[in-house]
């Protein structure tokens, strides 16, 4: 089916060369994703320039419409035949967890890179089945990349790059929250978001999982054990459509609606995590701190264009956090954007992931996060989910 959109630059590059991107999945994520691959190589020298071949969702006028909005050459309404595609060599995996696993593994096996939006999966054994799938496309040269976009914000990246040169010293604590409302109402339908077969999880697999991977990152070791605490406050909700009718259906929520746990990460580090859908007021509020012996590192994606930095080394009567404006070329991925000062936003982290993972494709090096991480913080899910309902037992997280 193809679209107007063949008139788009995009779409003239996906029937010549570069690198043909098919997506699956148009709602939000797609959406951001679609930012990502049309905005990379406008801004980054690619080695490979990205071609927005086609786009794939289940009702074709919404895939269409999709389709003409974001800039895709083509509009596809079965997975498979977009993965068939001659002008397709990288899939980009943008549904609901319950497809992820045999999406990206029948695009894998079809010679393709892979994109998968987090959590990797809804479970270890299909998460184990993505990465086994990954292993050995990786052998025949393929990439797979796990979405974990918000390791691309340039604060973030600037603050790893801190981490790993040493200034804060030895790590002792991690603590983030990653905060929404948007369920706060009892009234609120009842999405796929809150259902577990199609989610896997509630705010842990949602906003617990982007914590764990970024704690992870900028400690750069593993959670070797946690404890934990779930909750889901209202257990049944209407169904949607139904909502607001006064007559409204309910379903039950089989998903947790915040979870709270603490951890221990390989070097004996202390972590703590909170996730919720619950936090009144905070619409998408994702804070991270880190303390070490040399100085202390904070993060608050509501100010995402600064890193607060405290340098315990300096003399007391002078130290105290202090503000980074992380807006310099030489910090992480500023070099292409606007000169200093002018911050960036959300969706310059879809720009580069985007380009991270056509950076690898070309250099034939492996993209992180892979599916090896996005297997690892599956397994971090699961130990909170067995601790919980251990009611907080020490849960092992298996190496
Ligand atoms: C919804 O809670 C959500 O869209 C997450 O799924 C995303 O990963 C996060 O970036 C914003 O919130």
């Amino acid at each position: 089916m193809e679209s107007p959109a063949a008139q788009h630059p995009e779409a003239r590059q996906a029937e010549t060369q570069g690198l043909g991107v098919g997506m699956v999945g148009y709602a939000f994520m797609g959406a951001a994703h679609s930012q990502g691959w049309r905005t990379a190589a406008r801004v980054f020298d690619l080695p490979l320039r990205p071609a927005m071949a086609a786009i794939c969702g289940r009702d074709p006028d919404a895939v269409r419409a999709a389709a003409d909005k974001h800039g895709w050459a083509a509009a596809e309404t079965d997975w498979r035949a977009l993965i068939a595609r001659d002008d397709v060599q990288l899939v980009d995996v943008c549904t609901p967890g319950d497809s992820h696993a045999e999406i990206a593994i029948a695009a894998l096996e079809a010679g393709k890179h892979v994109l998968c939006e987090k959590p990797l999966a809804n479970s270890v054994a299909e998460a184990e089945a993505m990465a086994a799938a990954a292993r050995r496309a990786r052998a025949r040269g393929q990439r797979a990349m796990v979405g974990f976009n918000y390791r691309r914000t340039p604060a973030i990246a600037q603050a790893r790059r801190m981490v790993a040169g040493g200034r804060i010293g030895v790590l002792r604590h991690v603590r983030v929250t990653y905060l929404q409302d948007w369920i706060v109402d009892p009234e609120f339908p009842l999405v796929w978001r809150l259902r577990r077969e199609q989610a896997g999880s509630g705010a842990l697999g949602d906003l617990g999982a982007h914590i764990v991977d970024l704690a992870q990152y900028l400690a750069g070791e593993r959670l070797v054990g946690v404890s934990a605490l779930t909750e889901t406050f209202v257990r049944d909700r209407p169904l949607p459509g139904t909502a607001g009718s006064g007559t409204a259906a309910r379903g039950p929520v089989t998903v947790d609606d915040a979870a709270l746990f603490t951890g221990r990460l390989a070097s004996g580090a202390l972590a703590s995590f909170e996730a919720s859908r619950f936090a009144a007021g905070r619409k998408n509020s994702l804070r991270i701190e880190l303390n070490g012996d040399h100085g202390s590192l904070a993060f608050d994606l509501e100010r995402l264009n600064e890193l607060s930095f405290h340098d315990h080394t300096a003399p007391a009567a002078d130290s105290g956090f202090r503000r980074i404006l992380v807006t310099e070329p030489d910090h992480p991925y500023l070099e292409a954007w606007w000169p200093p000062g002018h911050g960036l936003g959300y969706d310059h982290t879809f720009v580069h992931q985007a380009r991270d993972m056509v950076a690898a494709i070309a250099a034939g090096t492996d993209p992180e996060p892979s599916f090896e991480d996005g297997l690892q913080v599956q397994r971090v899910l699961a130990a909170v989910e067995d601790s919980a309902e251990k009611n907080c037992v020490y849960t092992p997280v298996p190496a």
